[in-house]
Order: structure tokens, then C-alpha cells, then sequence
């Protein structure tokens, strides 16, 4: 927010030049300037930050990693993709952050989760750096043996970057609990020795209680948080959700589990909107069709026989709160307004940066609750820090002792958006507060080390 004309001029300054380094980097830039509106304006009012130049060495990863991965189908053919791990910022931890899968997986979309992972991870008050990786690999339609050549053969790389000490990926888009498997029998096979460093690993092999579920949940305890400054709560509200992924279908368990009604998800196919709410045996059927046999969001609508709205996402539907949980950039403007116009009051992102620049102003005009995603979708990130704590003591924490932690985290990471981004009015700007908080903590660990 540069609020006058010379604060305006250093952020045209500051992001002209990062443009001008990052040509056609969209995603990045994007993401860059959500902060910098925010931290730049900081980062001038406190010359020992300015001096430093905190804020432009921030927006330059430490290191990227980018090489081959080639892998053989079921036909016989040899198959190459393009893959990367992105180490964006160890200040306060060994880097972390997930892999993503996805045909449109490029070094842009890498660069701008990494950039927002390592404010991420510095709100969820463990010690974790900031680092994003993946591939153009679509796992869609691939078979099993498909998918494990290639995690093996990605592993042979990516094996010598990462460690339990300096780098621990873990899930994303297309990374599930198969990948992640694949993909850590590899590293344990290569490297032999058996070390923490992938999170969401099976429970019989390291993982940790309640990662799997722990985005959704964690994103739903958030907005708890919101809801209990404003006296309110869930219960009986209407929720959309859109995708219908790990993040997505742990979202709509714990909005049930606090008696709210959710009545859409989607996938990149069309949205389904069930009038009657998704009901804990619908998304029984939901996980099976998703994570078992990998179907579509259409085939949920022929079975319940409910409305199906063919390429569309779920915002035109009326509801009380929204939960963006499919992918970056899903949520425009337009969108945005009709959610308003419709009466939502809510808005806690489940994906990384699903909602426009101009759709996220227009939620911070209307005043309504709304959470970024570096704040509301910290919590699989967190248990993954749990996990990596419960691996380096070699302990397996039960489900309730750390079910209670993310409880506790996610309102930790919601007191300091408070702290940073509350107005004399009583109005918490989300995206203020924990651009401030993660930018204070990263930055000051900087500071300390000097000029490195
Ligand atoms: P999954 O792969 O489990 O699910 C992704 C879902 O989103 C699918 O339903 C998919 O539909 C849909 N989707 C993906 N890309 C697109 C697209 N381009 N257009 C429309 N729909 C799309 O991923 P996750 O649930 O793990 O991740 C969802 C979001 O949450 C991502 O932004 C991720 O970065 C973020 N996130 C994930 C965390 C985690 O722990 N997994 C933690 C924090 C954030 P389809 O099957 O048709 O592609
Ligand atoms: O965006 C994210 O925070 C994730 N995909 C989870 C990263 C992790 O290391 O658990």
C-alpha cells in the first residue's frame, strides 16, 4: 500500500526492476507484488531493513536448481520432463516446501510458491526456510509404474539437494501420498540411509498423524479464528469449496465436522453443486473417487443427481464463506464481485494465490474477513514441521497431541495477523498482517547474519 505519491514511486521503482530481472515471469511478479505493496512501504520506514536492502535479496532465490528427468511409459517409449527444485530462502530453517506435478508446472509458478512458502513457513513460528520444486509431468492418466519410473528417475537428481538439514520437499498439486512414497524408497535407496528428509511419508515409515489432513483442517481453524473476533461462528453457514484434492476434501470434513453446510467442489472439469450439502457419506464416496480411482467431479453428479455446472468454478453459487483450495489464479475480479454481490462474508484460501490481485483488493475493499493463503493454508506445512521433529527424535506422536498442536498453530498464525495488520477501527487487514509478521521475522534473521 504505497500511500503517498513518493511511496508509489519506490514500488513502481522496486517492481519495474524486478520485472526487467524476471522477464515474462508472471506468477512471480504477481506474488512480489502483493508483498512489496505491504513491506516495501515498512522496509522505507526502517532504514536498518532499507540499508540492508532486505526485501530486494527476498525476492532473489538462494539457488534453482533445473535438469532433465527421463523415464520410460508402458509402451516402451522414453519420456523426458523438465524438473526443478527452487531454494528460495534458508534464514530460518532448512528450506521446505512441496513438489508440485503439472503439466503447467515452469520456473514462474516454482518462483512465486517458494517466494510465498517462505513467508508461509516463518508464520507457522517453526523453523523452516522457504523452497518449492516440481515437474511438467502429467500424472493424469498414467499409469502406477508410469508414475514411479518417473518419481525414481526424478529422485536420481533431486537426491543430491536435498537432506533433513538443508532441504525436505514434501507434497503439492499431482504430489499425493503414492508420489511421495515413490518418491522417499528411492532417496532411502540411493542415499542408503532412512533420514527425515520427505514429510508426508506413510504412517508405517515416518509420516506423521493428521498431515494429511491438516491444510483443510488447518485453513477451517483459521477461519475459526476470524469468525470467533467477530462473535460468530460455522455453524449453519453455506460453503463453497472449489477443487477437490488433498486441500479441498479436508476442508469440506472439517466444515462438517463444525456443522456447516458445504455444497460445491470442482475439479478442472466443472463444479458440482449439491443443494442438499455434501454429507460425511457423500464424501466417503468423494475420497474413494478421488484418491482411489482418480475419477471426475461429473461422475459424483450422475450418482446424486445434482447440478453440474460443465467448466464453470463454484463462485456464482450463493454462500456465506468461500474456500478457494484448487489452484492459482482461479478467483478473478468478476468473481469476486458476484461472491460479494451474493452476500459472502468469508474468504480463507486453501490454494496458494488462487484469487487475482484485483479480486483480493476487492475483498480487502469490502472489509470482509478474508485470509491469504500464506496464512489460512499454513497448516500442512506445519504438521510436515511436526513430522520432521517427530523424525528427528525418532518419536510417533499420537493423533490428539498433534491434532492439538495444529490447532494451536493456526491460531498463533492468526494472533500475529492480528498483531501486524489491525486498524484503529478493529479491522485486520490478513494480508498486511502476515505479509509484516513473516517479512519482520525472515528479515531480522538477515539483518543478524549480515551481508551473506
Ligand atoms: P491435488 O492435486 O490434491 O488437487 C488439486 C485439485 O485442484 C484437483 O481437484 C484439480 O483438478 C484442481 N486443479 C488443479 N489445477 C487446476 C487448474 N489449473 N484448473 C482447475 N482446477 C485445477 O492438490 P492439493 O489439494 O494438494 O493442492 C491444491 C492447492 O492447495 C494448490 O494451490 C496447492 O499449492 C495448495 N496447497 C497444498 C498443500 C498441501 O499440503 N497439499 C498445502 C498448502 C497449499 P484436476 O484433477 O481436474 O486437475
Ligand atoms: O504449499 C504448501 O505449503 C505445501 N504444498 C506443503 C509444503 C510442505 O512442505 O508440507
Amino acid at each position: 500500500m504505497g500511500t503517498t505519491a513518493g511511496g508509489n514511486q519506490d514500488l513502481a521503482r522496486f517492481m519495474a526492476g524486478l520485472v526487467k530481472r524476471n522477464p515474462g515471469e508472471t506468477e512471480f511478479t504477481q506474488a512480489v507484488q502483493e508483498v512489496a505493496e505491504t513491506v516495501l512501504p515498512f522496509q522505507l520506514a526502517h532504514p536498518e531493513y532499507a540499508k540492508a536492502q532486505i526485501l530486494q535479496r527476498m525476492t532473489e532465490p538462494d539457488r534453482i536448481v533445473s535438469f532433465r528427468v527421463t523415464w520410460q511409459d508402458d509402451q516402451g517409449n522414453i519420456r523426458a520432463n523438465r524438473a526443478w527444485r527452487v531454494q528460495f530462502n534458508n534464514s530460518i530453517g532448512p528450506y521446505k516446501g512441496g513438489l508440485r506435478f503439472h503439466a503447467s508446472v515452469n520456473q514462474s509458478i516454482l518462483k512465486f510458491l517458494g517466494f510465498e512458502q517462505t513467508f508461509k513457513n516463518a508464520l507457522t513460528t517453526l523453523p523452516m526456510g522457504g523452497a518449492k520444486g516440481g515437474a511438467n509431468f502429467n500424472p493424469k492418466g498414467k499409469s502406477d509404474d508410469e508414475v514411479m519410473r518417473f518419481c525414481q528417475s526424478m529422485m536420481i537428481e533431486l537426491q543430491r539437494h536435498i537432506g533433513e538439514d538443508t532441504d525436505v520437499p514434501a507434497g503439492d498439486i499431482g504430489v499425493g501420498a503414492r508420489e511421495i512414497s515413490f518418491l522417499f524408497g528411492q532417496y532411502k535407496r540411493l542415499a542408503n540411509r532412512f533420514a527425515g528428509v520427505m514429510t508426508g511419508k506413510g504412517l508405517s515409515f515416518g509420516g506423521s498423524h493428521v498431515r494429511t489432513e491438516a491444510t483443510g483442517y488447518g485453513c477451517i481453524y483459521f477461519t475459526q479464528n476470524m469468525l470467533a473476533r467477530l462473535n460468530e461462528s460455522l455453524e449453519g453457514k453455506t460453503c463453497v469449496v472449489s477443487g477437490a484434492g488433498n486441500v479441498a476434501l479436508y476442508t469440506v470434513e472439517k466444515l462438517l465436522h463444525l456443522g456447516a453446510k458445504p455444497v460445491t467442489m470442482s475439479d478442472s472439469s466443472g463444479t458440482i453443486f449439491d443443494k442438499n450439502g455434501i454429507d460425511e457419506e457423500k464424501l466417503a464416496y468423494l475420497k474413494h473417487l478421488k484418491l482411489v480411482t482418480r475419477g471426475r467431479m461429473s461422475e459424483y453428479a450422475e450418482k446424486y443427481d445434482c447440478e453440474y455446472l460443465a467448466k464453470k468454478a463454484p463462485w456464482c453459487v450463493p454462500c456465506d464463506a468461500a474456500f478457494p483450495s484448487a489452484t492459482q489464479n482461479e478467483l478473478d475480479v468478476d468473481d469476486a464481485r458476484e461472491l460479494l454481490k451474493n452476500g459472502c462474508k468469508v474468504v480463507a484460501e486453501g490454494a496458494n494465490m488462487p484469487c487475482t490481485r484485483d479480486a483480493t483488493n476487492a475483498f480487502l475493499d469490502a472489509k470482509i474477513a478474508y485470509a491469504p493463503g500464506k496464512a489460512s493454508n499454513a497448516g500442512g506445512v506445519s504438521v510436515s514441521g511436526l513430522e520432521q521433529s517427530q523424525n528427528s527424535v525418532r518419536a510417533s506422536w499420537s493423533r490428539e497431541e498433534v491434532e492439538a498442536k495444529l490447532e494451536r498453530i493456526m491460531s498463533k498464525i492468526h494472533d500475529q495477523c492480528v498483531e501486524m495488520g489491525e486498524d484503529d477501527e478493529g479491522h485486520v487487514d490478513y494480508v498486511r498482517g502476515a505479509n509484516l509478521a513473516a517479512f519482520k521475522k525472515v528479515g531480522g534473521a538477515m539483518l543478524a547474519y549480515g551481508a551473506v
